[in-house]
């Protein structure tokens, strides 16, 4: 088996079930539960929302943040796991209804920025530079509401202003067409990666793909990391699967369309991902089917599936393929492909 990759995920990986048509269907696990988890699936990063690390964050004054901050840090140390990044959740609290970063309340936009130097000082008491900026609630749900134009100039701004309050920062921005809401202004992984060179420091821009964000903005996730492999901005990946372009549904790797999965994993490795202490990602929810005691085999799956997949990447004819290229013979590529994948040749 490759052991050369780092896998990682956030504890909402697991989960209670709950849909927005049900409720919670298994117990919840408190966050101590769930750290010894990590290495028995064979992960050793943690990504936190800030209010993961330290919960009902709002409520606390900065010495009582930076002291529950430590404490998860000592709890991580205790159990040899690192945390990978940190990102703040802009889009539970009232204030930011109407987005954080967007909205066109100033009062919100202020509580967006704060709460995000926030989220920087747990980054730093975590001990990592990474920020994800998932912007879940910066779009419109009719078009009218708000101004596109000067919503580009106001994610700038947020952004800049994270910058410059932490020089050291990187900063990951997670796109995602819609949900929760209808339109979002930074759909895909071009509009993230234009907005980063909009930045007063484009260096510390990057994106985190998410493979079900790309489907469900109708593109390839395998050429969307290309995309961002190009110019070395894959910071971090979200990895999982989805079945066409409806709800988010964050299915464990691989589990809809393992070619697609398999592509994934080849860009990955043949661009040498991980290499620079990139984190394989997961960010995938149990069936709500799944009983309490087995509500982890999507994390086991979805690592031992892409471990694999690396196996099949390592293992394809790679003269063949040129071959192939070289004839344009893409129906023989196609069957070399399929193949490989069914393990017959
Ligand atoms: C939503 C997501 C989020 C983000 C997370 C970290 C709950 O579709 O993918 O997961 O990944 O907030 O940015
Ligand atoms: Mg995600």
């Amino acid at each position: 088996m490759p052991q050369d990759y780092r896998f990682s995920f956030g504890p909402w990986n697991i989960h209670e079930g709950a849909d927005p048509f049900g409720p919670p269907v298994r117990a919840p696990i408190p966050f101590h539960e769930k750290l010894p988890l990590y290495q028995e699936l064979g992960f050793e990063g943690v990504q936190f929302h800030d209010d993961d690390a330290v919960p009902d964050l709002n409520d606390l004054t900065a010495a009582q943040i930076a002291d529950q901050a430590k404490e998860v840090k000592t709890m991580l140390d205790d159990h040899g796991l690192v945390t990978e990044l940190v990102a703040p959740r802009l889009w539970e609290d009232p204030r930011t209804i109407d987005g954080a970063y967007t909205s066109n309340d100033p009062d919100s936009r202020a509580f967006a920025r704060e709460r995000s130097h926030i989220t920087i000082d747990i980054a730093n008491i975590l001990d990592t530079d990474l920020i994800v900026l998932w912007l879940a609630r910066e779009g419109t749900y009719i078009r009218e509401a708000k101004d596109s134009t000067k919503a580009v100039d106001q994610l700038v701004e947020a952004i800049n202003d994270m910058l410059a309050y932490d020089p050291n920062i990187r900063i990951a921005i997670e796109p995602k067409p819609n949900e929760p809401m209808d339109q979002s202004y930074i759909p895909t992984t071009g509009h993230a990666l234009a907005l980063a060179y909009m930045t007063d420091d484009p260096e510390r821009l990057g994106v985190n793909i998410e493979s079900a964000h790309a489907i469900l903005a109708g593109l390839d996730p395998a050429d969307e990391m290309g995309f961002a492999l190009a110019r070395h901005k894959l910071f971090t990946v979200h990895l999982n699967d989805q079945n066409g372009p409806k709800y988010d549904q964050d299915k464990a790797f691989g589990s809809v369309n393992l070619r697609r999965a398999f592509n994934q994993v080849a860009v990955l490795e043949r661009n040498g991902y991980g290499q620079n202490g990139e984190f394989v990602g997961l960010d995938v929810k149990a069936m709500r089917t799944q009983k309490a005691e087995v509500a982890v085999k999507h994390l086991r799956n979805s690592r031992a599936t892409f471990l694999r997949l690396v196996e099949l990447v390592r293992s394809l004819n790679d003269v063949a393929v040129q071959e192939c290229i070289a004839r344009r013979d893409y129906e023989e590529l196609d069957a070399l492909i399929l193949n490989h994948l069914l393990g017959v040749s």
